[in-house]
């Protein structure tokens, strides 16, 4: 990997790249993904459930996680985030599922990660792999540099009419910026990345990053998006304020169950690539 491609994801927080899966592992991870939509998990749920905006997201399947994990073991990157990070070692968290069909799948509102998931340092990496070719309109987006920035509030992801409705309450963590009706006011308000991709090409992004999806339209009516995520030595705990968010409600809390603030981000259950 050349120099300036780390540079990039170390300081923007997010890089595109081209190629990185071939025929044969597209074809693994559209498979796995199929399966996904097939068989929803326990975290799995619409967007504006009801609404014409509607689209399917699933988390962390515990159905799906043998085969994600013998799946990602076959794939390039526990090599590419070592890389990337500088990281001696690896590992696989969980997958994400995005579909976004009938012209109208609504934007993923911008969130961090990190609102969600008990997660601090710098080696954390989502690989973003959609399987048709996404123009830059229909993209996903991230503020660059903000995985440096701020942690704010996360949004409940319910309320299309209040895309930062608190997550955690509000007191806690700031609100998030409403970066949508921001730009709407001024294109130059946030300084936002983000690429066309053909299939076999990854956005790789930290998960602390502002990031959000594009919502697909009549010209480009439907979005199939697998996210795979790793984290590496510079991986370690951190709480989140919120009740709702314990350990018991948390991806692999019970499995995390002894960690505290500070402590290294690991356990068994995860796969180990490097
Ligand atoms: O694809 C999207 O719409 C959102 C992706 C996302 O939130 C993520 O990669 O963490």
């Amino acid at each position: 990997m050349q120099d300036p491609v780390r540079k990039a994801f170390l300081e923007d927080g997010a890089v595109l790249i081209k190629g990185c899966l071939n025929e044969t592992q597209l074809a693994q991870c559209r498979a796995a993904f199929d399966w996904a939509i097939e068989n929803p998990g326990l975290h799995a749920s619409r967007m504006y459930k009801g609404t014409a905006q509607q689209s399917h997201v699933d988390n962390a399947n515990p159905a799906a996680k043998a085969r994600l994990d013998d799946l990602v073991s076959s794939l390039p990157f526990g090599r590419l985030f070592a890389d990337l990070w500088g990281s001696q070692h690896v590992w696989y968290f969980a997958e994400e599922v995005f579909l976004k069909a009938g012209g109208c799948g609504a934007r993923t509102l911008w969130h961090q990660d990190t609102s969600y998931l008990p997660w601090n340092g710098m080696h954390w990496g989502n690989a973003w792999i959609s399987f048709e070719s996404v123009p830059k309109q229909n993209a996903l987006e991230i503020v660059r540099g903000s995985h440096r920035g701020t942690r704010y509030d996360g949004t409940t992801f319910r309320d299309p009419n209040d895309p930062t409705q608190p997550l955690h309450g509000g007191d806690a963590l700031p609100r998030l910026p409403d970066i949508e009706a921001e730009r709407k006011a001024d294109p130059d308000a946030w300084d936002i990345l983000s690429w066309a991709t053909e299939p076999g090409d990854v956005v790789v992004l930290h998960p602390g990053s502002l990031h959000g999806g594009a919502p697909v339209d009549a010209d480009f009516p439907e979005r199939h998006t697998l996210v795979l995520r790793f984290f590496g030595d510079d991986a370690t705990w951190r709480s989140l304020p919120d009740s709702r968010f314990t350990r018991n409600g948390l991806l692999f809390g019970k499995e995390l169950a002894a960690l505290k603030d500070g402590d290294p981000y690991r356990s068994p259950v995860f796969r180990q690539l490097v």
